[in-house]
């Protein structure tokens, strides 16, 4: 039995040890051996998971071939974040709202690119929030762009079927998270529960296969990733944290590395795989943050602390804070345990 798939809460489903998941099993094999090891599972969650692997598969197709099939550059309609909307924005939000709403195991989703949140009526036991296209303006220039996910159980009844509470719940009642990235290869890094693994798909046969089981984010890394053209938009204590890491003192081991892409799928994912931080803090231009709670740094935030990393707004859990509406706004700070401590000693002004 494959112990990160196997459906939540865990702590209701007596189960054997797990053994190691091995590299190269199939995504798809990979969920059933997890629904196959939970007394009870009723495939739905399973189903549901399949769904977003398969939007994201179509998703990348697209994407590789955006030059070719006239899919680059505006619509001309802004979202209501008041952002351009680029055409694979559309075609990646309709994706998953077709393929969630055709697998009957989603009753509601919120999404980047859509104003209200969408009703997918059926029978679905679960809401999705996702960022269909993150990263949207590296589109056109050929930078890692990705999709952005994570699951939560509808409200049992009496709430009605459909209810659009259950997108309000914080983040501790997430039962999946993931992100796909569309980079040099196209990898998408799931969680369930029990730790985080990443698929790489395989274009030619069009399967995602586990390349990177049981993820850990390093204790401590060697990178910090911010985006600096916002340094006099920032607080004083943002200001003396950045000046600090860069600084130049071998004993306390700075400075560090400067890394920032500008998509939050690669920006993260570099940092989980090799530690460091990555920080999104407020500014005079955002002041209640740039980045998005439900769909954006939810998943993340429940991504690194699956992986033994942090995910805060500078000093609270991201997981923890309750969200008022689908498109609530935070300050976002992913990262290594270390770093992550730091930081939340500089924005308390104790360091
Ligand atoms: P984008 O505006 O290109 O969609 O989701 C917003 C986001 O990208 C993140 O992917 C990224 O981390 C951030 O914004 C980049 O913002 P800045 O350009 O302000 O650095």
């Amino acid at each position: 039995m494959t112990e990160s798939l196997k459906r939540p809460p865990a702590a209701a489903t007596a189960s054997t040890p797990a053994p190691s998941p091995v590299v190269g099993t199939t995504l798809e094999a990979h969920l059933m051996e997890g629904m196959r090891g939970t007394p009870g599972a009723s495939g739905e969650f399973t189903s549901l998971v399949n769904a977003l692997a398969l939007s994201v598969r179509i998703i990348h197709n697209r994407v590789r071939a955006a030059g070719l099939a006239g899919m680059l550059g505006y619509t001309g309609e802004t979202n209501v974040q008041g952002e351009e909307v680029q055409k694979l924005d559309e075609f990646a939000n309709e994706v998953l709202c077709s393929v969630l709403e055709r697998s009957g195991r989603c009753a509601v989703v919120a999404s980047e690119e859509l104003e209200e949140a969408r009703v997918l009526g059926g029978s679905g036991q679960y809401v999705v929030c996702f960022d269909p296209l993150d990263g949207s303006s590296n589109i056109d220039v050929n930078i890692s762009i990705g999709t952005i996910f994570c699951v939560l159980r509808a409200l049992p009844p009496p709430a009605p079927a459909g209810s659009l509470d259950g997108l309000l719940q914080t983040g501790r009642q997430i039962v999946a998270a993931g992100y796909s990235i569309y980079g040099s290869a196209t990898t998408l890094v799931l969680s369930t529960g029990q730790g985080v693994h990443g698929f790489t798909l395989d274009p030619g046969v069009g399967e995602f296969f586990l390349s990177h089981p049981n993820i850990r984010c390093p204790a401590r890394g060697g990178t910090y990733s911010v985006n600096e053209g916002n340094f006099t938009r920032w607080d004083e204590p943002m200001r003396k944290w950045v000046t600090w890491i860069k600084s130049d003192d071998k004993a306390q081991g700075l400075p560090y590395g400067h890394r920032y892409v500008g998509s939050l799928v690669a920006d993260a994912h570099r940092t989980l795989l090799k530690g460091g931080i990555f920080a999104y803090p407020a500014d005079k231009k955002s002041p209640g943050g740039k980045l998005r709670l439900l769909y954006e740094a939810n998943p993340m935030a429940y991504l690194f602390e699956q992986a033994g990393g942090a995910g805060t707004n500078g000093v609270d859990a991201i997981l923890d804070i309750k969200p008022k509406t689908i498109h609530d706004r935070t300050p976002l700070v992913l990262g290594s345990k270390h770093e992550m401590g730091v930081f939340r000693e500089f924005m308390l002004g104790t360091r």
